[in-house]
Formats: structure tokens, sequence, C-alpha cells
């Protein structure tokens, strides 16, 4: 795992020096999902592509940006799945955005994820490492490097609220939730890039991350196995939760197709559970 974990802070290092020299232009092309595809979202995947491509233990690449599985070594142990600039459209406007990484072992699915990082491209790079049975780790990178910061805690309870989706498409009961904890003092925390706000409910002590099912978008929007089953594993890592709006675990989820989305909702305890109450989900 750890030259995978090596060869991600190297991509981390190399997207970066993209994000910040490249045309933030549109390509003439499309991802698997029908969205325009950013030069950058395309140059961000070639990226992880080529830093991937000769690792023996990476068996094949499922990338965001792609339709289908890319097979690489026979022998490999790894699948890893990534999107590799979530929130891309945000760079033009200097906001920032991030790569996600899961990694699987056997069948696609949540409970064969065995790791899981992500990368912040903001003011800094930063990266969180996640692995079973450990604290998510939280490194910064200074000079090219990596450093080491500390480990992940979510605390029982938190202040910041992150309501994903389009309000006037929120179920009665969702509103209802998220209109309850603003009421309750919670903070407005939402930028449009998943990375950098579930990155910011880690480190500032806990809250929620939601981006339920709607009615233009039942299923939710975000994808299982680029986005919602790494971060629930890393947001479990650190002692929250992360749940769909039938109280399942994220962790449980088992995809039918690479590009399945799924309503997701991460956070602490005490905000998992409010949520819990508002969709009448008794477990
Ligand atoms: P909305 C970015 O396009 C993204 O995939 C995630 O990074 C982000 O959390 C979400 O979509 C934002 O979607 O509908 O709230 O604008």
């Amino acid at each position: 795992m750890q030259t995978i974990f090596d060869t991600i802070k190297k991509v981390a290092i190399k997207i970066d020096h993209a994000i910040k020299t490249e045309d933030l232009g549109y390509s003439d092309s499309e991802n698997s999902s029908g969205e325009d595809q950013l030069k950058l979202d395309v140059k961000s995947d070639y990226i992880i592509e080529e830093a991937f491509q000769d690792i023996s233990i990476v068996k094949a690449l499922v990338s965001e940006e792609k339709e289908g599985i890319l097979a690489l070594h026979e022998e490999g142990n790894y699948t890893i799945c990534y999107d590799p600039l979530d929130g891309s459209s945000l760079a033009d406007v200097n906001l920032s955005v991030g790569s996600i990484f899961g990694i699987y072992e056997g069948e696609l699915k949540g409970e064969n994820l065995v790791a899981s990082a992500y990368v912040v491209y903001g003011p800094r790079i930063e990266l969180v490492l996640a692995v079973k049975d450990e604290k998510p780790q939280h490194y910064r990178a200074q000079d090219g490097l990596f450093n080491f910061i500390s480990e992940i805690t979510l605390d029982e309870k938190g202040k910041l609220n992150a309501p994903g989706g389009t309000q006037q498409n929120w179920a009665d009961s969702h509103k209802t939730f998220v209109d309850g904890l603003f009421a309750e003092g919670y903070r407005l925390r939402y930028s449009g890039g998943m990375v950098p706000d579930l990155h910011q409910i880690l480190l500032k002590g806990g809250g929620i991350f939601s981006y339920p099912g709607t009615t233009d978008k039942p299923n939710g929007k975000l994808r299982q196995l680029f986005e919602v089953i790494p971060f629930a594993f890393i947001y479990e890592q650190a002692g929250g939760q992360a749940i769909n709006n039938k109280g399942m675990r994220l962790m449980e989820l088992v995809p039918a197709h690479p590009h399945d989305t799924s309503p997701c909702f991460f956070g602490s305890n005490y905000e998992v559970a409010a949520l819990k109450t508002a969709y009448g989900i008794k477990n």
C-alpha cells in the first residue's frame, strides 16, 4: 500500500502544478456521466493513469472521467477507483478542488475497500490517507514533500453544516433537518467542492455534509466508487458515521455500475442521529 500512497503524493504535486499553470478551459469531450470535461479533468486523469500504469500491484484503474475499467496487471491485488479532479469547475474562480482515491481488493463494492485517500488543492496541498483500524492521517506539502501533521478524530458533535444539492428539489424531511441544525446555531460551510467541504468538517471538529436524493437526482449526484465510499471510510475511521437516506452504511454499498451514485450523509454522531430522526430511520 505504501507504493500506492507514495504515488498519490507524486501525482498530487503534478496535478497542483497543472492547476496553477495550465489552461482552465473546456475540452471538446464529455465524461461518462455526460458532463463537459475541462482540459484539467483530462490532464489530471492522464497524470494519474501514467503514474500507476507501471505499478505491478495495481490490477486496474477506474476513473470518473472514463467509461469502464482499465486493466493493468493481471497479478495485481488492487483496483484504484478515482476522481482525478473533483469540483474542477471551481478552479477557474480560484476555489479549492481535490482528487479522491478508493483502493479496492476484489469485487468493486464498499466492503472491499482497503484504503482511501484524498488531496486538497488549495492555498496549500493537503493529503489525507486512511487504512483499516487506524485514524486517518493528515499531511501537508512543503517544497514538494508531504509532512505528517496529525491523526484526524471527529468530535461527537460539531458546528458545521454543509447542505448539498438544489434546495428547491429537497424533500420536506431534508429541509426540516437542515433548517433544524441552523436553528441550533450551526454555521453554513458549503463551497460546492466535496473534497474541501468534507476536509473542513474533518479538521474543524465535526458537523455534517449532506447530498440527499432530490426530485431532479433521486439517487443523489455523488459517485459511489470514486467519491462516496472513499469518504465514508475516512469518516468512519475518524469516529463519525456515513449513511444513505435509508440509514444504510455507505460502506455496504454494492454499485451495479461503476458510475452509480448514492444519496450520502457524512458526519459526527450527533448530527447523523439527528438526520436519522428527521428521516424516520429507526436503527
Ligand atoms: P451541487 C462537484 O461538481 C461535485 O461533484 C462535488 O464536488 C460537490 O459536492 C457537488 O458536486 C456539488 O453539487 O449540486 O451542490 O452544486
